[in-house]
């Protein structure tokens, strides 16, 4: 059975979504029933006896619906998820574990108090919807705000309106939401009071400095902690965050981990580094309850991506380091790491220092294969404008390179881009850029999951 509705709004936009599952049922003979709910103003396609309205569906229903006891490992829900190769696995989470662990982390990470109102922008649709708009927040009781919308409709003030208008305490968004209303300027946020905030979130990605601090003061007006939480779609819960007004913080650092969670960084052979100030690979040393039970209908493939890097341990896919005082910062997926020359950057490390530029509004930074250095650096870069003078604005973007890191981060190839292939929760896919940077872009594999197709097309075109 598939529950959905005629459609939505998305900004401007009216989305057809009927017509998109008619579509998806065509190769998917399972389905005997579909459920539709009507949000739009117009005639949906009805298949005679598999479609029901709604409003139909319920005519001369119970309202009442005794709760169901499950087993705490029944398989609770399954939520598709990319990796660095192959089709999106199906990471499945169970009954027992995952609801506890959401809860918990839902109140320590927010501090969430009773009549408090939260906010996370987040998809539904993505992890962070699902652990921290639904099953968090309405185990712990919390009033969760949900908005079906996008930051910019109908102009880049909304998510500060919303706040101002239902009193928002704690807000929960993505860096790359932050970067994209920075962009348009501050008096979009210096319009509203944002007095009842009291703790703000991020999550997704690793937030360069500009962003937190831009949130910090302008947004949090500087009274407000920020709690940068580090987790996944396979640990189902916040593994490595700040607890709001508990815990020092530090920009582009995610903190301690949460009680109960055991972080280790191993090196290349597997051997936990003990020392601070030292980057390595990110595992989790303990299961805790809301971890991965398997991937859907293969379980091999999840021992195989999670398990068998390093044996006892889960592997995460991200790098990270601790600082002196043994905080976490992310570094980023372990294959985002660029090598040149010998010398390691993460993507993240040489995108915040090109963002510094005044003209750069965003930019992604890969490697691609170079005879002499090994890997060099590729940047995609998004200006408030398209440059008139590209060779000028690329010297000046390589000036700030060289200014913050050095010389050898220098990028060998700037390009000039209006938007970068991002999925619907806001991550870049590096795969595409990497490919394009490579000269492979005839091979690009699965685009589904990308938010805006259109934008690798104009990306292949203007490749370096
Ligand atoms: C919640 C979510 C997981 C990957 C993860 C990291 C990156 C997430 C942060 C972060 C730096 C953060 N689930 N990531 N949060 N990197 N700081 N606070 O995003 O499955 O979609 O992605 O996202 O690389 O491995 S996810």
């Amino acid at each position: 059975m598939v529950l959905t509705a005629d459609g939505l709004n998305r900004g401007a936009k009216e989305i057809p979504l009927k017509r998109v599952v008619d579509e998806a049922l065509e190769s998917c003979s399972s389905v005997e029933k579909v459920i539709v709910y009507k949000c739009l103003d117009w005639a949906p396609h009805m298949e005679a006896g598999r479609d029901i309205w709604w409003e139909e569906a319920i005519q001369g229903q119970s309202t009442k619906c005794p709760a169901e006891v499950m087993d705490s490992e029944d398989v609770l829900f399954i939520l598709y998820t990319s990796g660095s190769t192959g089709k999106p696995k199906g990471v499945v989470h169970t009954c027992g574990g995952y609801m506890v662990y959401t809860a918990y982390s839902f109140q320590n990470v927010f501090q969430y108090e009773e009549s408090d109102i939260y906010w996370c922008t987040a998809d539904i649709g993505w992890i962070t919807g699902h652990s921290y708009i639904v099953y968090g927040p309405l185990l712990s009781g919390a009033t969760t705000l949900m908005f079906e919308g996008v930051p910019t409709y109908p102009d880049p003030g909304r998510f500060w309106q919303v706040c101002d208008k239902h009193g928002v305490n704690q807000f929960y968004t993505a860096p790359t939401a932050i970067r994209a209303l920075m962009a348009h300027g501050d008096d979009h946020v210096l319009s509203y009071s944002l007095d009842s905030i009291k703790v703000l979130g991020t999550v997704g990605e690793p937030i360069n400095e500009e962003a937190w601090k831009w949130y910090h003061l302008h947004v949090g007006k500087q009274k407000c902690p920020i709690v940068d939480t580090w987790w996944q779609t396979e640990t189902g819960g916040i593994m490595i965050s700040g607890l709001a007004n508990l815990s020092p913080m530090n920009p582009t650092h995610a903190g301690y981990p949460l009680p109960g969670i055991q972080p280790v960084l191993l090196d290349q052979e597997g051997k936990e580094i003990e020392e601070n100030q030292m980057e390595g690979y990110l595992c989790i040393r303990f299961p805790w309850p809301s971890m991965i039970r398997t991937t859907y209908g293969d379980h091999e493939r999840c021992r195989n991506v999670y398990f068998s890097h390093y044996k006892g341990y889960y592997f995460t896919g991200d790098g990270a380091k601790r600082d002196k005082d043994g905080m976490y910062r992310i570094i980023g997926r372990v294959d985002d790491v660029i090598n040149v020359s010998g010398h390691r950057f993460g993507t993240a490390e040489i995108e915040d220092a090109i963002n510094t530029n005044k003209m750069v509004v965003e930019s992604a930074v890969v490697g691609y294969p170079h005879a002499l250095k090994g890997q060099g650096i590729y940047a995609y870069v998004i200006c408030d404008r398209l440059p008139e003078d590209e060779e000028l604005a690329r010297a000046s973007i390589i000036e700030t390179v060289v200014e913050q890191i050095g010389r050898i981060a220098k990028p060998e190839k700037i390009q000039f881009v209006t938007g970068l292939p991002k999925t619907r929760s806001g991550k870049i896919m590096r795969r595409i850029l990497r490919k394009v940077a490579e000269g492979e872009a005839e091979n690009l594999g699965d685009t589904s999951t990308l938010l805006d197709p259109d934008v690798v097309e104009e990306i292949v075109k203007g490749a370096l």
